[in-house]
């Protein structure tokens, strides 16, 4: 059976045969991909332990599905476009054969710093093509990645490399984002005081930030290149892969604790990252396709990375961010590179929108075919004029839904075959078996029903564990409802069946499309000296989609309101990363709590988003005085 699905009576076939034969029907899919070894069994499931595994006795390498079978057919067409932060930088284009032999070579320096099957090795570099190398690399010689978006604290990084206890890591000296100039060594340094499992780090040069350089411990990138070089390591063979080996560990924010490090592995990645990037984007050969993400998050892994290349696609990096030098810049890469289909988030839109549009006025955009977005709901504003003034109303826009844990799309338009409605990710993959269920878990039959978004039957991009605590990935996806995966997703499905997805009905917030946990907030400003405690909450934003509320009871009055907000502002920063400062910060006196000692959150909520005269029943707490005070002083 071919991958590709061409109509929506296609569409609907596959989808009944992937819910009555699934095992027949991923078996089938899978055959698209090469093996090593044939598995001996598709599907072996339950979602009690949770233990999932799929292509049993499968063996294969995902890096050869991505390069090597591309040599002989389009070795000369590009697989990475890179676009640098710099419009006057020169632009890059790696073929596949350019990919690969990059690829051997410095998975063989991984190999001669000690890198083996297996090991962790933590990445943390710039959206330059060495990134997707490092990437890959690792997949080549099994080595399990775990890379680390540019914008978080040593803190937070020291967190996950201690976690997965990796003992080799990947950077550069610098990034450059618009006229900024990041540090990333430094940065890394700072973490590496409290890692002692590193022994290795290979060092990328990038911006030429002065970084220091430890006797032993630290080596450049580019000797370390010559050495292989030198050696006449150009080859590298792919390491034979289990399907259920892992393939990377990407850490994400749920409500409560620190970030899980969510374990993907070989096999149904591979499959589930190929067949959705095929159907969703209908990717046709010579396209090239542009997905604006950085592979620090998930989607950057699926859809930069390992599902356009396992397909054979042109896939474009862009290094810099969306303003600069001007908010056309997308539209001039657009133009520049004949870009066909775009890959973007509704926050990245909406800042766009914003800027008017003279920034895409005298812009050639024919080019475009397929757009997508991705990362948090879509207004419907933003929808319709990602429609008209970026799609010419052309374009379908698939609304892409989907989380770190998937692997892969689960609900999605297929462009240009599923008839599309704003704001809806409209219906499940096949393969993908969506059910909404009602407080109790009772699950909601029929149309025009509301819920918490559960799936109820595996798919083969599904996370199979959290790394090192594979309880907390059964209480935290498996344990709400008996038998089924919670999204933590709120979800309409409407009188066509259509799904809308509402946003999360748990304490994760989403700030421009990044999943932030309001308990790893509350944690770092109670880290403040004199905080005693805080609580931290949503609201409505028009750029970032959603803002950071914080509500905080300080032990003594603070000297300087506005300088004391800073610094809980500052110290947020330093431990988990700029991306999680709250937007707002109010003093308050108590917070209002339950008789039990309950934050009640849905008040500090209401009040955030401005609906103070519906507070709803308050006749629980302790002293409902306190909400008063909250509600006279909000911001
Ligand atoms: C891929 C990615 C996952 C959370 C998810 C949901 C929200 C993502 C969405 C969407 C509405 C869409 N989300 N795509 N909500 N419509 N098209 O973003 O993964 O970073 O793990 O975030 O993002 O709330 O639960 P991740």
């Amino acid at each position: 059976m071919d991958l590709r699905i061409r109509s929506f009576e296609e569409y609907q076939k596959a989808y009944q045969y992937s819910v009555e034969q699934p095992e027949d029907f991923w078996g089938d899919i899978a055959g698209n991909f090469v093996w090593k070894k044939k598995w001996d069994k598709v599907l072996d499931w339950n979602f009690k332990e949770p233990k999932i595994k799929w292509f049993e006795g499968g063996k294969l390498n995902i890096t050869e599905n991505c390069l090597d079978r591309h040599l002989e057919e389009r070795g000369d067409e590009p697989a990475i476009i890179w676009e640098s932060n710099d419009p006057d930088e020169h632009h890059r284009v790696l073929t596949y054969k350019n990919l690969h032999q990059k690829v051997c070579l410095f998975a063989n320096v991984l190999k001669n710093n000690g890198a083996k099957k297996g090991d962790r090795i933590c990445i943390y570099m710039p959206m330059i093509p060495e990134l997707a190398i490092a990437v890959l690399a690792c997949a080549r010689i099994g080595a399990i990645h775990s890379v680390i978006f540019g914008g978080f604290s040593a803190q937070s990084i020291a967190d996950r490399i201690q976690d997965a206890q990796c003992n080799i890591v990947v950077t550069a000296d610098g990034s450059f984002r618009g006229t900024k100039e990041v540090g990333l060594k430094n940065v890394m340094d700072d973490a590496l005081v409290q890692c002692p499992s590193v022994q290795k780090v290979i060092v990328l040069t990038r911006s030429r930030t002065p970084v220091s350089m430890i006797k032993g411990r630290d080596v450049w990138w580019i000797d370390e290149i010559h050495k292989a070089e030198t050696l006449g390591q150009v080859d590298c063979p792919a390491e034979e892969m289990d399907a259920e080996d892992p393939l990377f560990i990407l850490y994400t924010s749920g409500s409560t604790g620190k970030p899980k490090g969510v374990v993907h592995t070989c096999g149904g990645y591979m499959v589930y990252t190929g067949y959705t990037f095929q159907n969703v984007f209908q990717y046709n050969s010579g396209d090239v396709y542009f997905c604006t993400a950085d592979i620090g998050w998930i989607t950057g892994h699926s859809y930069i990375v390992y599902g356009p290349l396992s397909q054979g696609a042109a896939t474009l990096m862009f290094e810099g961010i969306p303003t600069w030098p001007d908010a056309g810049r997308f539209w001039d890469i657009v133009d520049k590179f004949k870009v066909n289909i775009l890959y973007t988030a509704p926050t990245a839109i909406r800042s766009l929108m914003q800027h008017g549009l003279s920034f895409v006025e005298g812009k050639d955009l024919s080019s475009l075919r397929v757009l997508g977005s991705v990362g948090e709901p879509i207004n419907e504003e933003a929808w319709h004029w990602f429609n008209e003034q970026i799609g010419k109303k052309k374009c379908p826009i698939v609304d892409t839904w989907w989380q770190t844990e998937n692997g892969g799309i689960l609900i999605s338009p297929l462009a240009g075959i599923t008839p599309t409605k704003p704001c809806y990710a409209t219906l499940p993959l096949p393969g993908v078996q969506p059910v909404l269920v009602d407080e109790k878990g009772e699950i909601l039959e029929g149309n025009n029903v509301t819920g918490n978004l559960c799936i109820k039957f595996p798919w083969p991009g599904m996370l199979r564990t959290t790394y090192g605590d594979h309880e907390r990935c059964r209480t935290t996806y498996f344990a709400t409802y008996e038998n089924m995966y919670f999204t933590g997703d709120g979800c309409l499905r409407d009188e066509d069946g259509y799904y809308r997805i509402t946003g999360r009905v748990d304490d994760v917030i989403n700030v421009s499309g990044h999943r932030i946990g309001t308990a790893e907030v509350e944690n770092a400003i109670n880290m403040f000296t004199d905080v005693i405690e805080s609580a931290v909450v949503g609201y409505p934003h028009d750029i970032k989609g959603q803002g950071l509320y914080a509500y905080v009871v300080l032990s003594k009055e603070a000297r300087d309101v506005e300088l004391t907000k800073k610094d809980i502002a500052a110290t947020v920063s330093r431990l988990i990363g700029p991306i999680a400062r709250p937007d707002k910060i109010q003093f308050v006196y108590g917070l209002p709590k339950t008789r039990s000692g309950k934050i009640m959150r849905r008040i500090l909520r209401k009040i955030a988003e401005g609906e103070i005269n519906n507070l709803g029943d308050t006749s629980t707490l302790l002293d409902p005085a306190v909400v008063d005070e909250i509600k006279n002083n909000r911001l």
